[in-house]
């Protein structure tokens, strides 16, 4: 049983309770984390105060994007390209995922934690920043099905879970076919679904 700790509005936790679904993995998952504080318990695992943390087989593990890469390699191999040039491409956008959450950042929190209208200087210049950078996913899913190569893998859940943020925010968006198509082709799967398009909070 693998225990997920942190709210579920989070990005980041989004990111591992996705994850599990498609990896059919058995989990729990405990609210921690924004309005729920931390316990004491909890800062010892994880003294960032941050969320996620997991524990598996005694493993307690932090960083999103590390649980993601543990969870493939432990259990789920066919989530991660063999080929060491794909999966170093997958990796990139991984961690590129951090840039892009920065510039974000601002549309997010101010249209849907600060009441805020797209016209706001800080809103706008998020929102501009935001479709530059999603102009180059756009390019780069020109090139192949998936993120992660030709199959789903776990260098598509980083930018999948931003990618439904980025089509719900009421931010003007250029047309971005590639983008959209494999986000659409994410609306199917049943784990985003659970876990991802749920309302921003
Ligand atoms: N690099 C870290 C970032 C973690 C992070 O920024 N988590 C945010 C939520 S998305 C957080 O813990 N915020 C404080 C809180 O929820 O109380 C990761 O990927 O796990």
């Amino acid at each position: 049983m693998i225990t997920i700790w942190g709210r579920l509005n989070s990005h980041n936790v989004k990111k591992i309770a996705w994850a599990v679904i498609e990896m059919g993995l058995v989990h729990r998952r405990i609210d921690m984390g924004g309005s729920f504080g931390f316990t004491p318990g909890y800062l010892a695992m994880n003294p960032n105060r941050m969320i996620p943390t997991i524990e598996d087989n005694g493993l307690v593990l932090w960083e999103s994007n590390a649980i993601l890469r543990y969870l493939a390699d432990a259990h789920a191999p066919d989530f991660r390209s063999s080929d060491p040039a794909e999966r170093a491409l997958g990796d990139k956008w991984m961690d590129w995922q951090f840039h892009f959450a920065d510039a974000q950042r601002d549309a997010f929190l101010g249209c849907v934690r600060q009441g805020k209208v797209g016209s706001e200087p800080a809103v706008a210049r998020s929102a501009e920043a935001s479709c530059a950078m999603m102009a180059l996913l756009d390019a780069e899913l020109a090139t192949r099905p998936w993120l992660s190569g030709k199959r789903f893998g776990i260098a598509d859940i980083p930018m999948g879970v931003y990618a439904h943020t980025f089509y719900t925010l009421p931010i003007p968006r250029p047309d971005l076919p590639h983008l959209a198509e494999w986000y659409a082709r994410l609306r199917l799967r049943p784990g985003y679904a659970e876990t991802v398009m749920i309302p921003l909070t």
